[in-house]
Parts: structure tokens; C-alpha cells; sequence
């Protein structure tokens, strides 16, 4: 297991809530509670993208694992690694050594999924990585098998705003061989109805996990956030394809996170994004993922194409 997680100062709290509007890094939601938050979304009925990309992941694992033949699954923010069973067992049936690289900052995740999953599979080596996906990327140890597949499942790519989710496709074809393979899992543009309801719990859920980021500012920056003064909102913006998730202010207040200096002050009903979720479509997807030397091999979908995974194979650079 090798760390090589980044120091995080606050400064992109400073900056986030010093703007206009107000914003938030995403990664704030994962403290520990944030973490089981986020587990129980992806059990909730209105919440479709897990059970959707298991479901998907669960048919063709199969014919992915044709697709490769034998290579190191890379696997980026791999949790718990629930889904990625789905593909060990593909690789497994296809008589494939296994090996897998799991990369999260999660050190307890990390330690706790390999654990499991090396009583899992007698067969199995892992070489983890605590990490952000940058350094990890940057610095991946040299493959062991012919080929490698980087995984980056679960639509967090729609996480990332758009300059990163650029940047993020350039530094995945600068980190493949030619002919290694990425597999991406996507989200897909949707009746609406559908997005808010995912993003709207009727539990409640959704807005236990947002209020929840400024509860771990608190603790991680001596803040003084009332969560009671703070309301979840999340729509979608149909323009720019994406759910916006905010959290709302119920009233004008001051707040102070004392280990960063910083006083914010909230007009009522100001909002500070906390994150937006993307959806994507198919084909526009493939176009910018081609024009990154990563074109899409195969594409699996569910019967109803509201989630995409798409294995892409990194084609060589031309002079
Ligand atoms: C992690 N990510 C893909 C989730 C999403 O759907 O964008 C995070 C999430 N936020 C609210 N519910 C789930």
C-alpha cells in the first residue's frame, strides 16, 4: 500500500466561499459520515446510476474482459470496490491473472476492501494506492501484465467542471500505452423527473449528505455553520446538462472558520453550489473522447440508455 495523498490546507475552501457566487470543492462531502451518506444513496429507490451501472456491469462484464484479454485493472476512488467484483468475476471465468490497483483517499476503505477481497479471490494480487487521482496517475508503477485498464466508474467524471473533466481526459492518454484500455461509466441525459427525483430523495438522504459538508467544515476548520440555518436545493440545469446541488441560506448570517481565518457572510437566500452532477450523451462523449487519442471500442448501456459505460483503447499519438 503506498500513500501519497496530497496535504490539504483549505485554501480552496478560502477561495470557494471568498467568490460570487459562492462554491464548494465536492470532496468536502466525504468525512466518514459523508462516506456512509453516500453508501445509502446508492441504495435509494429514486437513485438509479448505482443498481443501473451494476446491472450493466453484471452482463457484460463477460465481454469486457474478452475485449482485453489479460490485463491490471486500475481502478480510480475505488471505495468499496462493490462493483468491481462484477469485473473480477469476468476476468476470473476468462482464465485472466488478477491483478488490480485500487486508488482512493480513503486509506481505511483502501485497506478494508483489499482485505476483503484478497479472502475473495486466492488468485488475486493488489497494489494500492492512497491517493488523489492526479499524483496517482502521474506516477502508476509499471505494468505487470501486457495490457492495463483504467476504471473510473460510478459518473464521478460528471462531477468535475468542465476545464477539469478536460484536463482529466488528458492526463488519462498521457497515462495509457497505446492499446491499454479505459473504462468510463457515464450518466445519460434524462427526463427531468427523473434527475430531481434522484437528487430529491423522499428520505431525505440527499440532504443529509449535503447539509452534512458543513459539518465537516466545521470539524476540519473550527467552523461555527449552523446546519439548521442551511437548506438543500438541487435542480437541473437543462442548458448545461447537469444537476446543480446547493445549499441555501435561511436567513442573512455570519459564519467563521477560525482555522482559516475566514468570515463569510450569507445574505437569505444565498446559495453556494456544492456540486454539480453532469449528464452526458452517448455519442457527443465518444467525439470528445476520440479527439483525446481515446475512442470508444464498445459501448453498454441499459434497455432503457440511462446509463453508459464505454470502454475506450488509447490509440497511439501521431507526429
Ligand atoms: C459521486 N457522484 C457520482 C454522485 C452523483 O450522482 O453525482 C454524488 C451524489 N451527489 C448527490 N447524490 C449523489
Amino acid at each position: 500500500m503506498e500513500n501519497r495523498s496530497d496535504a490539504v490546507d483549505g485554501q480552496d475552501v478560502i477561495e470557494g466561499l471568498s467568490s460570487q457566487p459562492k462554491f464548494l470543492p465536492p470532496k468536502y462531502f466525504y468525512d466518514q459520515r459523508g462516506s456512509q451518506l453516500f453508501d445509502q444513496i446508492c441504495e435509494l429507490p429514486e437513485y438509479y446510476p448505482t443498481r443501473t451501472e451494476t446491472a450493466i456491469l453484471k452482463e457484460f462484464g463477460g465481454a469486457i474482459a474478452q475485449t482485453t484479454g489479460p490485463c491490471e485493472i486500475v481502478e480510480l476512488g475505488s471505495g468499496s470496490a462493490t462493483k468491481t467484483r462484477f469485473l473480477l468475476n469476468a476476468y476470473q471465468s476468462a482464465g485472466h491473472p488478477l491483478r488490480y490497483l485500487p486508488i482512493d483517499v480513503s486509506e481505511t476503505a483502501l485497506v478494508e476492501s483489499s482485505k476483503q477481497l484478497l479472502l475473495e479471490y486466492s488468485a488475486l494480487t493488489i497494489h494500492g494506492l492512497i491517493s488523489t487521482y492526479e499524483p496517482a496517475l502521474a506516477k502508476l508503477p509499471a505494468a505487470q501484465l501486457p495490457a492495463r485498464m483504467i476504471c473510473f466508474i460510478g459518473s464521478t467524471i460528471g462531477n468535475l467542471q468542465p476545464h477539469e473533466y478536460s484536463a482529466f481526459l488528458d492526463r488519462m492518454a498521457r497515462s495509457l500505452r497505446p492499446k491499454d484500455y479505459f473504462l468510463l461509466g457515464i450518466d445519460l441525459q434524462k427526463e427531468v423527473s427523473v434527475l430531481e427525483a434522484a437528487y430529491n430523495d423522499s428520505r431525505g438522504i440527499t440532504a443529509a449528505f449535503n447539509l452534512n459538508m458543513l459539518r465537516h467544515l466545521n470539524y476540519r476548520f473550527d467552523g461555527d455553520f449552523d446546519v439548521d440555518c442551511f437548506a438543500h436545493v438541487a435542480c437541473y440545469n437543462q442548458e448545461s446538462h447537469q444537476i446543480e446541488m446547493h445549499l441555501e441560506s435561511l436567513k442573512a448570517q455570519t459564519v467563521q472558520l477560525k482555522a482559516l481565518g475566514l468570515t463569510v457572510r450569507f445574505a437569505s437566500g444565498e446559495r453556494l453550489l456544492s456540486e454539480i452532477s453532469r449528464k452526458f450523451d452517448l455519442e457527443k462523449t465518444a467525439q470528445t473522447l476520440a479527439a483525446r487519442h481515446l475512442p470508444v471500442v464498445t459501448t453498454f448501456t441499459d434497455q432503457n440508455r440511462w446509463f453508459g459505460l464505454l470502454l475506450c483503447q488509447r490509440s497511439p499519438d501521431r507526429c
